[in-house]
């Protein structure tokens, strides 16, 4: 196994692992709200969200081709996301955050969160 192969399958331990405590801490915030962003194309549809501090965003790819969701400044990575495969991400912070795909970084979406 070679030290990239070993590296994703990290990131995908991490996603997974991820994804049942942020859904528990939004499901702890009963005004929390989730929202999908679904990756087709290589756009994100809806390429611009606007939220609410404490909403969950939901990438869903699906495309054939992997994609990431990945923050510019880097405060979330949704890792690689092949076809079919969904991250989910709680922002708790207001501001906006503009996001690309690693692997096509033509790609580019933003949430702003209230
Ligand atoms: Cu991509």
């Amino acid at each position: 196994m070679s030290i990239i192969n070993r590296r994703q399958a990290l990131r995908f331990t991490l996603a997974a692992l991820a994804v049942p405590s942020m859904a528990a801490a939004a499901a702890a915030d009963g005004h929390a709200a989730a929202h999908t962003v679904t990756i087709k194309g290589s756009k994100y549809s809806p390429a611009n969200l606007t939220i609410k501090a404490g909403d969950k965003v939901v990438f869903v790819n699906a495309d054939g081709a992997a994609h990431t969701a990945t923050a510019k400044n880097r405060s979330f990575d949704t890792g690689s996301l092949k076809k079919g495969q969904q991250a989910a991400v709680t922002f708790k912070k207001a501001g906006k955050l503009s996001y690309f795909c690693e692997l096509h970084p033509m790609m580019k979406g933003s949430i702003t969160v209230k």
